[in-house]
């Protein structure tokens, strides 16, 4: 029923197997020059439950940094077969280093995840994430064969090779970044294809953080199922937590890593359900073990089993990072807040932007949103009464009015990669 039998297991031999690893982990750790120095006078006997993990410091990004680019290598560079970086959206990259096991054992964690949104070897499956440095390239690849998929490296742009190569080969399965789904779903009826049409029925969303309503806007555009994927380089890149086919949260693979959700103030764990930082540890990669990483991703633990079965625990869709946070007059908003107004609105199309600007000494917020084609209307009242409603319903999520710009559909330029939500203007221009 499962891929793998740990799937299922009880939670008391999945925390066992946990603090067993996690003692060989430290161990094992110690050989890179970084954490050699950090935790020579750890006592590994100190490791008694896998909650004792607490007992361990934090891995930051910036010790990530002060170590690149080998510091945190636990054997010489011959046993490496590959290197990814992080896409690196704030600030330099961090490279991370695979032996053959750890892309082995990663490439067992892709294909789990796949297995359990339904994808079988049955099926073809289009791979349209930018290969190269970029995780979702090779990580999605290699899980795809490992399940003994058909895989096509489409990699990111081109939509009418994409629809081509989709149609030509009966594409089943589509590993797409969520800003380009929308993009991609309103270019296929462009081109004149029907979606329900398409040989399509599954879509692995990831690498970028949207909302519910977002993903319900993919499902419906493009009349396929999508499943949302989480992962990040430092923790070898996508296969750490997938949605099953419930869609109610991502299991995180617990026999893989131990995620923990801290308020990022205090280091300390949060309540069961709430919203904190996630804090991740990797538990079977050799090459480069990296110990309660601060992913700076918020998120929450789903409490309760999932109706699957699989006992691995599930978090919440991302909800933003620690560091994507906006203030403004006073007010936190994340992004994430103002996509979900904007997607439950049938009128904005598949693109926004949101823009920091300058208001006499105020910071403020000018939110560019495509209109659909249908609704862009000569009658200028019509738009205002749109602008305004738009801005309505963002100030009731949001508590400070935004301006808000109407364009047209297409007027925001698209990067095949990670969408780009926030630009700051502030220094650019001088609004009053
Ligand atoms: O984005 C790995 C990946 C590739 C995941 C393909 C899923 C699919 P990085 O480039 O290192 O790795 O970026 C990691 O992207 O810390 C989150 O902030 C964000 N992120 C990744 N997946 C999701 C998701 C890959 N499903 C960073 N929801 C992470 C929200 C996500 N944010």
């Amino acid at each position: 029923m499962f891929y793998h039998p740990s799937e299922s297991l009880k939670r008391s031999e999945l925390e066992n197997l946990q603090v067993e690893r996690l003692r060989a982990v430290v161990e094992n750790a110690r050989k890179s020059p970084f954490y050699g120095e950090r935790l020579k006078d750890f006592d590994i006997r100190e490791l008694q439950t896998a909650s004792d993990i607490t007992k361990l410091p934090f891995t930051t990004k910036d010790d990530l940094r002060s170590q690149y680019p080998y510091g945190l290598l636990t054997r010489s560079l011959d046993d490496f077969v590959r290197l990814h970086a992080s896409s690196g959206t704030t600030g330099t990259p961090t490279a991370v280093f695979y032996t053959q096991k750890d892309i082995d054992q990663w490439a067992d964690l892709m294909a789990r995840s796949m297995y359990a949104v339904g994808v079988r070897r049955s099926d073809v499956l289009q791979n349209m994430s930018g290969y190269g440095l970029f995780t979702g390239g090779l990580g999605i690849h290699y899980g795809s064969e490992r399940l003994g998929c058909l895989t096509v490296p489409a990699g990111a742009g081109n939509t009418r090779r994409q629809i081509k190569l989709i149609r030509d080969f009966s594409v089943t399965v589509l590993h797409i970044i969520p800003s380009f789904a929308l993009y991609f779903a309103q270019k296929v009826v462009e081109e004149g294809f029907d979606p329900a049409e398409m040989p399509w029925k599954v879509a692995l969303i990831g690498a970028e953080p949207h909302t519910e309503e977002t993903r319900r806007r993919i499902e419906e555009l493009m009349h396929i199922k999508a499943y949302n994927s989480y992962g990040l380089s430092e923790m070898n890149g996508p296969g750490v937590a997938f949605e099953c086919t419930e869609q109610t949260g991502m299991h995180v693979w617990e026999d893989a890593y131990i995620a923990e959700i801290i308020d990022p103030a205090t280091g300390e764990h949060v309540a069961e359900g709430e919203v904190g930082e996630l804090v991740m540890t990797t538990l079977t990669r050799e090459g480069m073990p990296i110990i309660r990483y601060r992913t700076r991703d918020l998120t929450r633990f789903i409490p309760g089993q999932c109706a699957c079965g699989r006992t691995h625990r599930r978090i919440d869709r991302i909800t933003g990072r620690a560091d994507d946070m906006l203030i403004i007059k006073g007010v936190n908003i994340y992004p994430m807040q103002i996509e979900q107004v904007l997607m439950a609105m049938p009128e904005v199309g598949q693109n926004y932007v949101i823009e920091l600007i300058r208001e006499g000494f105020m910071d403020q917020i000018r939110v560019k949103v495509e209109v659909k084609e249908e609704y862009f209307v000569e009658d200028m009242r019509v738009l205002r009464n749109l602008q305004k409603s738009i801005a309505a319903r963002l100030c009731n999520e949001i508590l400070v009015t935004p301006r808000v710009e109407l364009v047209m559909h297409d007027a925001i330029p698209k990067a095949a990669g990670k969408a780009v939500r926030v630009v700051d203007l502030r220094d650019q221009e001088k609004d009053s």
